[in-house]
């Protein structure tokens, strides 16, 4: 299959990340992509091509605007207030607190975040745009009646609300892919999210809808993050009722559990039968990923991308988390090869 892959990426780099009450260097950072490409050719996955640009057309049919205006003007905000490091909130509009958008860019970066660790730097929103061409370049493959697509997105995106970025994303590049695919003519699409993190950004934006269809499997939001979002009992809203599933497991899961989760969205997703599916693919369900806490194997990563593959539908990967740097080029390209051998 192509890959769809920018070397802007790179642009986004923050010095640090906000963990354990530190500044650590980022868990989300550059070599990520480099070990999957790497991967990537020593297999001959496919032919690598650059991202079109398809403007802010399609961002703003996902987003708010008033976040895709904060984003693309926050560095230079946070530049004239003279601060030395990176832009990173420190207060956020909580619980019975007006909800009301601040002119100061501290408050600004609360009013368009749910979680703090994640820094914004000089070119930040450049990489970030990059990143969703990345997956509407893919999504014109999808469209144009290729079997599947990888877009090697980063930085990754499903974190980002409809006016929320945090979780090292900024905009959710699954989530406009598929909407770009539905303006383009699809009238269902589904969206399989197996990042270990909830995908808390893609059931927000389609959480009112009947076109969608959102399944992710991820780690209990009683013990993991986002910890706000993604319990069982969350299966849509209005006309988005029952359109919406999610799969939260317990610390030490292992690919038995996982494996039977997966099966279960795969048969709600065929019953669905859509026009074409997105996976968001996180490959931080690794044993050896540092902040999370399944217990996949490399070898089950090809198990579960045979078992996608089997499906038969137009599948669009793209790439969101993965922090086991070392392992996630075998991890993420196992479950392509997996895909593509099924
Ligand atoms: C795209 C993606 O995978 N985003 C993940 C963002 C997670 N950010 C916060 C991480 C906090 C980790 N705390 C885990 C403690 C491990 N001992
Ligand atoms: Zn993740």
């Amino acid at each position: 299959m192509d890959i769809i892959y920018s070397a802007d990426h790179v642009l986004h780099h923050a010095a640090g990340e906000l963990y354990g009450g530190q500044f650590v260097p980022p868990f989300e950072c550059p070599q990520r992509i480099a070990f999957i490409l790497e991967r990537a050719a020593s297999v001959g996955l496919g032919r690598v091509i650059a991202p079109d640009e398809f403007g802010l057309d399609p961002v703003l049919r996902t987003h708010d605007s008033g976040l895709v205006e904060f984003l693309s003007s926050a560095w230079s905000m946070w530049k004239k207030m003279g601060y030395p490091g990176e832009a990173v909130p420190t207060i956020w509009p909580a619980r019975g607190m007006v909800q009301r958008r601040p002119n100061d860019i501290d408050g600004l970066l609360g009013y368009y975040s749910f979680a703090g660790e994640t820094a914004i730097g000089p070119k930040s929103w450049e990489a970030t745009l990059a990143s969703t061409n990345v997956a509407l370049t893919g999504a014109a493959r999808i469209k144009a009646g290729a079997r599947a697509a990888f877009s090697l997105c980063r930085p990754p995106g499903h974190h980002a609300h409809h006016d929320l970025y945090g979780g090292y994303c900024f905009l959710n590049n699954a989530a406009i892919a598929a909407q770009w695919l539905r303006d383009e003519g699809a009238p269902r699409l589904a969206i399989l999210d197996v990042d270990f993190h909830h995908g808390n950004g893609t059931q927000d934006i389609f959480y009112d809808r009947s076109d969608v269809l959102f399944a992710s499997l991820h780690g209990d939001p009683l013990d993991a993050f986002p910890f706000f979002l993604g319990y069982a009992d969350e299966t849509g809203r209005g006309a988005g009722e029952g359109f919406n599933h999610n799969y939260p497991m317990p610390r030490g899961t292992s690919f038995d559990a996982w494996g039977d989760s997966l099966a279960h969205a795969l048969d709600r997703i065929a019953a669905f039968s859509p026009d074409a599916l997105v996976v968001s693919l996180g490959v931080d369900t690794f044993e050896n990923d540092p902040i999370s806490f399944f217990k996949l194997k490399s070898d089950d990563f090809s198990r579960y991308g045979e078992m996608i593959g089997k499906l038969g539908l137009q599948t669009l990967f793209v790439m969101e988390g993965g922090y086991a740097v070392d392992q996630i080029g075998i991890n993420a390209v196992n479950v392509l090869t997996g895909f593509e051998n099924a």
